[in-house]
């Protein structure tokens, strides 16, 4: 089974999307100037043809840091389970939590 993590927006990592079955994609949440880029990037793997209906997890990292992540937008295009977890990469917050909703959503998929 793969789980494919992203943690740069600038990763495509596509020879990785065959046979993935939840997609992990972190973004700096205290960074909201590179949030555009962020979400285009999440927008165009998306789109790639063998990630159709799996689900997603956005990791909000760098909470610890006051982060405000907009995810209104989102949900527009999102055709798939998705979930939003806050996290501390650096203080292991919200990690655990989340790795176990990604665990529900690939079961439910
Ligand atoms: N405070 C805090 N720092 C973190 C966390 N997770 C990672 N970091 C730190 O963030 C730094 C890396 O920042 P990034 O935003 O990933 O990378 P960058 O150097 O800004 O480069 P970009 O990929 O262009 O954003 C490292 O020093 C990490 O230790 C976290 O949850 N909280
Ligand atoms: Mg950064």
């Amino acid at each position: 089974m793969c789980v494919l993590c992203v943690y740069c927006v600038y990763c495509v990592c596509r020879q990785y999307l065959d046979g993935c079955r939840a997609l992990v994609f972190v973004v700096d949440s205290s960074d909201p100037g590179r949030m555009p880029e962020a979400r285009a990037a999440l927008r165009r793997l998306l789109s790639e043809e063998q990630l159709n209906g799996v689900p997603l997890m956005v990791l909000a990292n760098k909470k610890d840091l006051d982060g405000t992540l907009t995810i209104r937008e989102l949900d527009s295009y999102l055709d798939r389970s998705w979930e939003i977890q806050s996290c501390s990469g650096r203080q292991g917050l919200g990690l655990q939590q989340a790795f176990i909703s990604v665990a529900r959503l690939i079961k439910k998929s």
